[in-house]
């Protein structure tokens, strides 16, 4: 995977690493046609792969930043939804099922990893998934796998528009891939009751309620870990690129940690599979060689709640290798290394291992002055990154996966979105004449002489004005299918930015598609944004 990086087919130039430098600079690309874009660096720089960019919202200089930490599951650690997703969507339906007394027919049941994506909005009261643009209006909206009908989709949501935040607890967001299978499950429930009626007797919140619960426990009572503990190269991505993405940053004079909500033991089972010393057949849990790594690692920190200085979690040392607890005192004083260590001979000493605690804790133990200092990088809004920089004020990087496959297909569809701009500019050109035309009316009025060829132009605008909005529906629909068959692009809704896209710009200092994408940058890079237009801007630089 690693060296996959270097050779990937489309290449950017590493100078040009906003998302909005790189649109205007992109047109510029044609000559290379539907083949391979390498970019031309007048600076000479990094060529680097559009799909492994690390695109910049807000301004971060790394030589500013004195500690990088990273979250660990779907972050340093990339599940196989295929496999691991899929795990956690037969052992929920096993829990819904044998505790919570659901028809058996769930047993049946299959899972399309691929029908749900990030972004998504349930509505629990309702039984409905939504889609919705940054202004929260609503675009696409399937009541379980049914499509709504324009009609309904207005008359429910339109209303909602100024009153509604569409937040918990009447509403869920599927912002982490974690929560697809539920999602997904979610839906089948719906559609389920709806055909069977009184097959289930929970409401569609009980039913939303009941999932959640069943996943979550999934996840806490072994049924996922075991099996993930049991052979990790099924579930999770291998990725020889983290260790020298962490030693990079390590060697620049950065102190590095890890901060996740899962506990030790599985901990150090992922962080040994993507970490450890592998021989070709095999890895083993009982080395703990990846410590070297990190300066710190905090376990089971009950993120977002960790990143608020006021929350009043106990911090534990934790051996790491008996996995016992070692009281701290709750952080004050830290116990020194050696006291906790000094058993442990094949531990490296300088890394220390804790579980909860709160960023007070994490902040003495890494001597941090001021929050600013701090990069974090996580893959979940709400539980990495949201809390993270609101609270707090880290400097955050979002990994998001599907940015690589996206990215990729807005470079290959460049021409087909260019017609659709044109087409829009068509149809705007056509209302703007069929608006002068009924303005010349008003005021002039229509004789004899000149009333039924007016007319008759009107009616010509009118149906060339239709054309243009089917033929401009049609390319939409074909390109909102190439991203997703039913969501379309993660990052657009309609023309308008997606909720996500939102989110992602407000909360996410730097995003890209892998967190080892960073070892293809200076550790000291000056992230610098795009310059920000507003539409009066847009219009006059088109000129
Ligand atoms: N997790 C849960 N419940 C869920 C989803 C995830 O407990 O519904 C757990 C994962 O199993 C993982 C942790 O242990 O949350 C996420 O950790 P991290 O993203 O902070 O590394």
């Amino acid at each position: 995977k690693g060296n996959k990086q270097h050779r990937s087919s489309i290449m950017m130039d590493a100078m040009g690493v906003d998302g909005k430098t790189s649109q205007l600079k992109g047109t510029n690309c044609s000559d290379l046609g539907q083949g391979p874009c390498i970019w031309s660096s007048p600076e000479g720089g990094q060529k680097i792969d559009i799909g492994k960019q690390i695109f910049c919202n807000r301004s971060l200089n790394m030589k500013n930043i004195v500690a990088v930490g990273f979250d660990m599951d779907y972050t340093l650690a990339q599940y196989k939804p295929e496999t691991f997703e899929s795990l956690a969507y037969e052992g929920t339906v096993r829990k819904l099922v044998y505790d919570l007394q659901y028809p058996s027919e769930l047993l049946d049941w299959t899972f399309d990893w691929k029908y749900m994506v990030r972004g998504l909005v349930l509505d629990k009261k309702r039984g409905n998934i939504l889609k919705m643009d940054r202004h929260k209006y609503v675009k696409v909206a399937y009541h379980g796998f049914r499509e709504m009908s324009k009609e309904d989709k207005v008359a429910t949501y339109r209303s909602t528009l100024t009153r509604d935040s569409f937040d918990e607890p009447d509403y869920a967001l599927i912002d982490t891939l974690f929560s697809l299978a539920e999602a997904y499950l979610f839906a089948q429930l719906v559609d389920f009751k709806d055909k069977n009626p009184g097959k289930i007797l929970a409401d569609y919140s009980r039913m939303y309620k009941d999932v959640r619960a069943a996943v979550d426990l999934c996840h806490r009572d072994g049924t996922l870990k075991q099996m993930v503990a049991k052979d990790p190269r099924r579930y999770i991505e291998e990725d020889t690129s983290i260790v020298p993405m962490i030693k990079m940053i390590k060697e620049s004079g950065r102190a590095t940690f890890l901060v996740t909500n899962s506990l030790w033991d599985y901990t150090n089972i992922v962080m040994n599979f993507l970490c450890g010393e592998k021989t070709v057949s095999s890895w083993s849990a009982t080395n703990f060689d990846w410590l070297q790594y990190f300066d710190v690692v905090i376990t089971g920190s009950a993120k977002p709640g960790f990143f608020h200085d006021e929350n009043r979690a106990n911090l534990f040392e934790v051996d790491p290798e008996s996995g016992m607890l070692l009281n701290t005192d709750n952080g004050t004083p830290m116990p020194p290394v050696d006291t906790t260590l000094r058993l442990l001979s094949n531990i490296d000493k300088s890394c220390r291992v804790f579980q909860g605690g709160n960023v007070g804790h994490l902040h003495k133990l890494l001597s941090i002055e001021s929050s600013s200092q701090v990069l974090y990088i996580g893959d979940h809004i709400y539980g990495d990154i949201l809390h993270s920089k609101k609270a707090l004020g880290w400097r955050t990087m979002l990994v998001v996966p599907e940015l690589e496959r996206e990215v990729e297909l807005l470079w290959q569809l460049r021409d087909t979105r260019k017609q659709l701009q044109l087409l829009r500019n068509e149809r705007d050109h056509i209302e703007d004449e069929i608006h002068h035309l009924k303005w010349s009316i008003r005021f002039d009025g229509v004789n004899d002489d000149n009333g039924e060829k007016i007319l008759a132009e009107l009616d010509k605008l009118k149906c060339q004005s239709e054309q243009v909005r089917l033929k401009h529906q049609r390319a939409q629909r074909e390109c909102h299918r190439m991203f997703h068959k039913v969501w379309g692009q993660l990052m657009k809704t309609g023309h308008q930015n997606s909720r996500f896209a939102h989110q992602v710009e407000r909360f996410a200092c730097l995003y890209t598609s892998q967190v080892t994408n960073l070892s293809l940058y200076s550790p000291d890079k000056c992230y610098r944004p795009g310059e920000d237009f507003m539409p009066h801007e847009i219009n006059i630089l088109a000129l």
